[in-house]
């Protein structure tokens, strides 16, 4: 299937792996790739080194485009912003701020970027300040997000820009993805559904905890200090929100945190630890390979579109 994105990025099919921190090594975005979406190596809160090391491991296992995705709240996100340049990586995309001063360096530097933007505001200020296309993300979607849902967001992003928009929150099927191409877009990203793919390297704890979730088995945690992250519940989550009810104070909060997504993801603490997924978690029920759902969500879609 060709779209705006397709021809941008030089993929097969218009489906983007989320850039999850912890969750989005080499492995996974290579075998994203592989499969003709654009893999993504999440740089999370890991140091520049890690990320260069991430980039040569997956050129080794796919000569296919592959991105980065630079989480800006990383203390090291100036580093890595010139590691990706030095890499010569393909495609960045951006979350949890806003990356207008990286930007000239990328585009010098031949780079695609993809900032993901969670508001009408942000999308405007990107497009003027040189991006290829933004990830209009819903609030659906695990890990920090923002206010608007995917269905109000995409369409207003659209009708906001010039440049190509990608869907994101709640995408994770064929009618996901026809939903996301009648709202305007020219691509999805998906996290939630990748993160239960055979080649992702997540606990089993954590992938088992995914697919035993249901409709309504999220928590937003951490809107009292303006950094909503959305996990699936457990004790931390309770935990957590009772302390933001009482009115505790950022510094306690943090404490019930500091290093659980890593808990969750490498040790496979669900319980102490940060699930963060999206709210389709409950839709997903089987553990695939990337391909495998890559293929069934293109044959779902192109017969929904009638392609
Ligand atoms: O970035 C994401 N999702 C993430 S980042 C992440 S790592 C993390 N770990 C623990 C606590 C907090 C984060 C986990 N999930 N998605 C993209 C996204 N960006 N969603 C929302 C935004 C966003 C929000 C506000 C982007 C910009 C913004 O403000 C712009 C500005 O001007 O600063």
């Amino acid at each position: 299937m060709q779209t705006k994105i397709t021809e941008l990025l030089g993929i097969e099919f218009p489906i983007i792996q989320g850039g999850m921190a912890w969750v989005a090594e080499y492995h996974l975005a290579a075998a994203v790739s592989e499969a003709g979406g654009l893999g993504l190596i999440g740089a999370g809160g890991a140091p520049a080194s890690f990320v260069r090391e991430q980039i040569r491991e997956a050129k080794k296992l796919t000569n296919k485009p592959f991105g980065v995705n630079l989480m800006l709240m990383n203390p090291e996100a100036d580093e890595i912003a010139k590691v990706l340049v030095e890499e010569d990586v393909k495609v960045v995309t951006t979350g949890a701020g806003n990356p207008a001063k990286y930007m000239s360096m990328w585009k010098e530097a031949g780079i695609k970027v993809i900032p993901v933007v969670a508001s009408v505001g942000l999308a405007k200020l990107m497009e003027r300040a040189g991006a290829d296309a933004v990830v209009a993300e819903g609030t659906e979607s695990g890990g920090h997000i923002g206010a608007a849902t995917t269905m109000t967001l995409v369409p207003q992003v659209v009708d906001a820009v010039n440049i190509p928009v990608i869907a994101a929150g709640g995408i994770a099927d064929g009618r996901g993805f026809a939903a996301a191409m009648m709202l305007g877009a020219e691509a999805v990203q998906m996290g939630t559904r990748f993160l239960v793919a055979k080649e992702c390297v997540v606990h089993d704890n954590y992938k088992q905890k995914v697919l035993a979730a249901k409709d309504i088995d999220s928590e937003v945690t951490g809107r009292s200090h303006g950094h909503p992250v959305r996990t699936i519940r457990n004790k931390m989550t309770r935990e957590y929100l009772k302390l933001e009810q009482e009115g505790a104070p950022f510094e306690e909060l943090e404490k019930l945190t500091l290093g659980s997504l890593r808990n969750a993801v490498v040790d496979g603490d669900v319980v102490n630890g940060t699930v963060m997924a999206g709210q389709i978690a409950g839709m997903i029920k089987k553990e695939e390979t990337c391909a495998e759902m890559i293929q069934e969500i293109m044959t779902e879609a192109k017969a929904l579109l009638k392609l």
